[in-house]
């Protein structure tokens, strides 16, 4: 198996900060707070087309972890499609391996060591209890971010909870290649991901796997503070990673904004 490892910075995108929104657009990584707030708060329902337009309901195959936590959704052809290149020939590729390792990495750090609520199961969405994880080419345009963790369920519990409380879903790039590339400031193309290969998908996991963590407890309101928690675990849980430190020069340019 591939020792990989990931990071995903989150940005809050709120119609209630456009200005912030449209400030920190190009150094979105984290589409999160996009699917928050497409929650319409009045009627408690989830807005299903963001997630029809990923395609994730048609995936070509899917493998469970090893404690059945996790279920992982990815193609085996198309653009994307991870590289199924499979060195220990046990008919999964090297890179599901590593989404596998990462995710359950994620769960016992978060779960077992720092005592956070359990997003698993889910209620048997997506045909099972397991966590739903989906890989897809989210690196190039028109997305060009780390991955997104969005809402997958109606409130949990909407007549005892005072603030909704939900199930979701995980997407997560299919190769955090340096080849992938968005369009930056002033429509310039740049490379999407700081940090690549094994290294990205290590800390989109931990970072991805924490907002599925806040959305089992109360309010979602504070999108920028979700997205500062999870990046900060990032460099809590690998502390090598300094995949985090781009975002410092907005904090430091623009702190009226966090
Ligand atoms: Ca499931
Ligand atoms: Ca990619």
């Amino acid at each position: 198996m591939l020792t990989l490892r990931v990071l995903v910075f989150f940005l809050c995108i709120t119609s209630s900060n456009l200005a912030f929104s449209q400030s920190l657009s190009f150094n979105s990584k984290c589409m999160t707070s996009k699917f928050l707030n497409s929650t319409d708060k009045k009627k408690n329902l989830i807005q299903a087309e963001d997630l029809s337009r990923f395609g994730l309901d048609k995936l070509q195959k899917k493998t469970f972890s090893a404690s059945n936590r996790f279920l992982v959704h990815y193609d085996t052809v198309g653009i994307n499609a991870p590289s199924q290149i499979d060195l220990n020939k046990n008919n999964i590729p090297d890179y599901i391996d590593s989404v596998l390792y990462y995710f359950e990495y994620a769960y016992q750090k978060e779960v077992v060591e720092m005592g956070y609520f359990s997003p698993i199961p889910d209620n048997g969405l997506s045909g099972s209890d397991a966590y739903d994880v989906y890989i897809k080419d989210l690196g190039n345009e028109p997305y060009g971010f780390y991955g997104f963790t969005s809402p997958e369920s109606q409130p949990i519990n909407p007549k005892i909870d005072k603030h909704d409380r939900f199930y979701s879903l995980i997407a997560i790039d299919n190769d955090y290649s340096p080849k992938d590339s968005t369009l930056g400031e002033n429509n310039i193309k740049r490379q999407t991901y700081n940090e690549t290969g094994i290294r990205a998908l290590r800390i989109t996991a931990v970072h991805e796997f924490h907002h599925a963590i806040q959305l089992m407890y109360a309010s979602q309101d504070n999108v920028m503070m979700m997205e500062l928690t999870s990046t900060s675990l990032e460099n809590i849980i690998f502390p090598d990673s300094k995949d985090n430190l781009k975002n410092l020069n907005l904090l430091f340019r623009s702190p009226s904004l966090f």
